[in-house]
């Protein structure tokens, strides 16, 4: 640290906040011989622990899990009292570790930075402050915590109240008397949630001012669980790689089972053990794997929940307001709690329902509402925080390249690449920014990762020569699309909530954390890292400038993952099995998958066609029918697949469609080679059309819908249709087709080996199925056919998919030809994704929009 001849303090790297974040940035910064200083305003470290201070204020991560990992030495030097530490607690661990490491020595405290300007000429930071000298220093880091800087309560007349107002976000430090006294509380999350029985037992009245009924569990608090306590003693290093790994940051793997494949009386059974071991990772990811991407899924969780409420809470009445309803369990953060339900028990508290009643105004003697008038002599606001963005905009004003704001560029929502810089801001860092998983993990591993990455980055950059960092506008724009791509996994879009802005009146709107896992989310930032600084722009005095532009993920996220595990699995390609081997795989690999979801009945018949009969089976919807029904042919190059293959896809198509699916087993290649897929295909199209009322259909045109070499068969047989004079047909789902034989298309070339479906296993495809001499017969290259009169079609095609171009070809010359034809681009997906219909989450929406077609082409109501 040096200082300049103005009397400015010249550092490395100055940061701003002296919480867990800050702390362990300036170990690392100082191990890495970098020069640093840490801003804090309050008087001492800790960061949100130091504020918090309301009674009841714990951690809601067990303290196994909610430690540095850093130093094993400082793991052995520490041992947590409790399962979940109190405050006091988890500050007096925040200040060990700073004298520990001598760390306070580089604290400013009492001290907020009052501006950050980057300084184009200098290409440093110039930090004013309101206390002491002015900082210039070349990297700046925002570890100023996700959730500090409070909201204002909105409500009128707080000034004119007679009594005493406390924040839980802004706690006196020598608390605060409540004995006798008449308390109201207004707001029930993480904070009132917590404080609620603790003010109770105290004061001689509580009253609760409720907006929104939170999902509250019992933390069942205690000593460290022993179990947990001895799995890491076992092996620590290896259970904090796990956690670094992990989706949530702690190391409990999630379920696996979907809650389908489970009775009712499992599920209770598995919910009992979750709600007894009081821990929300478990109870969020521990019951089946649907509870936090499915509404069905997550209702089960939610309705068992509500039913724990109606036996706690006495008063039926009172268990019904404290119920939540108008959000799925998770997505908003759910609250650990001791004795929270029961407290409203007790004969001094009374909850106000502000749905029913609210708020209008505070007066000198207490809160009245649109029903009655409540006199107290305190009011405690839980009312939480100006999250994410709020924690960094509220600060200071920081000002980037060209004088630009950062609360201009954030003014429709925050925009970052990996969470962690902003494009225009050069050598700005932000820890557990907006767009990294932040508060969707335990927040210490994830400080852990961005620290060791930010400190890497400035070591690497420093034997490089390099002096600036800044993020691309296409890396950042990529990474806000993957951001919008993974908030569809999960359910936090269906809820107004903190990690949406929703809570900020005036607020842009948008989930902020990245939902797609901490494991993968660390794998990305290290990828961004080993493709050469992807999406960076590096420069420094005597270097040539490095700038590799592009996005690191163009992949949705949960294919991502599925090609990652595929390659993990280093697996032999499909068409170096033959026939009879690549079907065994097929097989092998279908009976690993979860059962499908359930309809209301699956029949396996056998129709006639002729020289043989094929085998079907029908999907019939739980619905009241008759049904109009969907000919199904499934995918697997003319060679592979059966009706079994793509059971899961056709199970949820005829669920969203509420139309009877019939899949047909039409014959395969080898075996029978071109064109007998086509012509069984047509065969027994025409049967199960002429026989819709007996398989319980209702009569009329039926829809045909395909998926690969199934799509090439559904648009072969609506040619084939037209001319042979029916069966009439109501409309053609073509998801992922084949339509040609020209192997030259960009996406041929663009998606040849990586994902999947590769170029050589599609010539493998071909070569099985169908002669060279025969290629540009319609009834297997129907681009090539005639194309007037066809009935209405839903072309699906994806973007990392050889066959992308030929399914939009089909769908322009479908449209050029007058049939009217909508096409689905899915971007980020790879070919298998609708299939993958419990894997590909993301999927959900284009399987949606597929059956709202069918329900079109059927004449049903969307
Ligand atoms: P939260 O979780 O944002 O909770 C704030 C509560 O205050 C919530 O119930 C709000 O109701 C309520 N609120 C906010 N403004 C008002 C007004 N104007 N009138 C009535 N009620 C209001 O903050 P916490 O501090 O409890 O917890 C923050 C996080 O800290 C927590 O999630 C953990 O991660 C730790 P609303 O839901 O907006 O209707």
């Amino acid at each position: 640290m040096a200082t300049g001849a103005n009397g400015t303090q010249q550092v490395d790297v100055a940061l701003v906040g002296a919480g867990f974040a800050g702390l362990y940035l300036l170990h690392r910064l100082r191990k890495a011989g970098l020069s640093a200083v840490a801003f804090e305003t309050a008087d001492d470290v800790g960061g949100t622990w130091y504020w918090n201070r309301y009674p009841g204020a714990r951690c809601d991560i067990a303290t196994t899990d909610y430690s540095y990992t850093f130093d094993p030495d400082l793991e052995a030097a520490w041992t947590w009292s409790e399962k979940y530490a109190t405050q006091p607690e988890i500050l007096s661990y925040l200040r060990f570790v700073a004298d520990r490491y001598d760390l306070r020595r580089d604290i400013r405290f009492s001290t907020k930075v009052t501006e950050a300007r980057w300084n184009e000429s200098e290409e440093r930071w110039h930090l004013s402050t309101d206390n002491g000298a002015v900082v210039s220093c070349r990297f700046y880091v925002m570890a100023s915590g996700c959730l500090s800087a409070p909201k204002l309560p909105e409500i009128d007349g707080i000034d004119a109240f007679a009594g005493d107002i406390y924040f839980t976000s802004r706690w006196p430090h020598d608390g605060v008397a409540l004995e006798g006294r008449r308390v109201a509380v207004i707001g029930t999350g993480s904070s009132g949630i917590q404080s609620i029985p603790m003010i109770a037992a105290q004061a001689a009245h509580l009253t609760v001012f409720q907006r929104t009924p939170n999902f509250a569990l019992p933390a069942h608090n205690g000593p460290p669980l022993p179990d947990r306590v001895a799995s890491l003693e076992k092996d620590r290093a290896g259970f904090r790689e796990q956690a670094r790994w992990s989706m949530t940051g702690v190391p409990i793997p999630p379920a696996t089972d979907f809650s389908w494949q489970l009775t009712d009386a499992q599920r209770r059974e598995r919910f009992e053990k979750a709600w007894s071991t009081g821990d929300l990772v478990v109870i969020l990811t521990q019951l089946w794997a649907d509870a936090g991407v499915d509404v069905d899924g997550n209702k089960l969780v939610a309705d068992l929940i509500r039913e724990k409420i109606r036996t706690i809470v006495h008063d039926p009445e009172v268990a019904a307001a404290l119920s939540p309803h108008d959000h799925p369990f998770g997505a908003k953060r759910p609250c650990l709690d001791t004795n929270y339900y029961a407290t409203y028990n007790r004969p001094n508290v009374k909850l106000v329902d502000l749905r029913r009643e609210p708020i209008e105004a505070i007066t000198p003697s207490g809160i009245e509402t649109a029903d009655g008038k409540y006199d107290v002599d305190v009011i405690v606001f839980a009312t939480g925080f100006d999250a994410m963005t709020g924690a960094v905009l509220a600060v200071h004003p920081i000002t980037g390249r060209g004088g630009v704001a950062l609360s201009d560029v954030w003014a429709k929502g925050p925009k970052t690449y990996l969470g962690l810089t902003v494009s225009g801001f050069p050598n700005l860092f932000l820890v557990t920014g907006p767009g990294s998983p932040s508060v969707f993990s335990n927040m210490v591993v994830s400080i852990e990762q961005h620290a060791d990455w930010i400190v890497d980055r400035l070591v690497a950059m420093r034997d490089a020569g390099f002096t600036t960092i800044e993020a691309t506008e296409a890396a950042q724009a990529g990474w806000t699309r993957h951001l919008a791509d993974c908030s569809m996994i999960t359910l936090h879009r269906l809820a107004n909530t903190w990690y949406t802005g929703a809570n900020v009146s005036g607020k842009a709107q948008g989930l902020m954390p990245y939902p797609g896992g901490v494991g993968p989310y660390r794998g990305i930032c290290n990828e961004a890292v080993t493709r050469g600084m992807l999406g960076f722009k590096l420069t420094g005095p005597g270097v040539a400038a490095q700038c590799n532009d592009g996005e690191v993920v163009r992949l949705q996220p949960d294919v991502r993952l599925v090609l990652n595990t595929l390659a993990e699995m280093n697996l032999p390609t499909i068409e170096s099995l033959g026939p009879d081997g690549a079907r065994a795989f097929v097989t092998q690999f279908n009976a690993t998958r979860p059962a499908g979801r359930l309809v209301g009945e699956v029949v396996d018949g056998t129709l006639p066609v002729p020289g043989t009969t094929l085998p079907y089976r029908l999907y019939r919807p739980a619905t009241p029918g008759p049904h109009p029904i969907v000919v199904y042919f499934h995918g697997g190059g003319w060679v592979l697949g059966s009706h079994d293959s793509d059971d899961p896809f056709c199970r949820d198509l005829c669920r969203r469609s509420g139309m009877i699916f019939v899949s047909v087993g039409y014959r395969h290649a080898p075996e029978h080679r071109f064109p007998t897929a086509a012509e069984d295909g047509y065969a027994a199209l025409r049967w199960i059309a002429d026989h819709a009322v007996e398989l319980g259909g209702r009569p009329g045109p039926v829809a045909v819908a395909g998926w690969s070499a199934g799509g090439n068969i559904a648009a072969v047989v609506c040619q084939l249709a037209r001319d042979r004079r029916g069966p009439p047909i109501a409309g053609q789902l073509l998801v992922c087709p084949v339509t040609d034989s020209d192997f030259e298309r960009g996406s041929y070339r663009d998606n040849a080996e990586g994902y999947f479906l590769t170029r050589p296993l599609m010539h493998w495809f071909w070569d099985h199925y169908c002669d060279p001499a025969d290629r540009r017969d319609p009834r297997v290259s129907p681009l090539r056919g005639k194309l007037a009169g066809l009935p209405p079609a839903f072309v699906v095609t994806c973007e990392f998919d050889p066959l992308r171009d030929e399914g939009i070809a089909y769908a322009e010359a479908l449209a050029a030809a007058g049939v009217p034809a909508k096409q689905l681009q899915a971007h980020g997906h790879f070919h298998s994704s609708f299939p993958m219909v419990d894997v590909v989450i993301t999927g959900a929406g284009g399987r949606a929009e597929m059956a709202q077609e069918l329900r079109r082409f059927a004449g049903l109501n969307s």
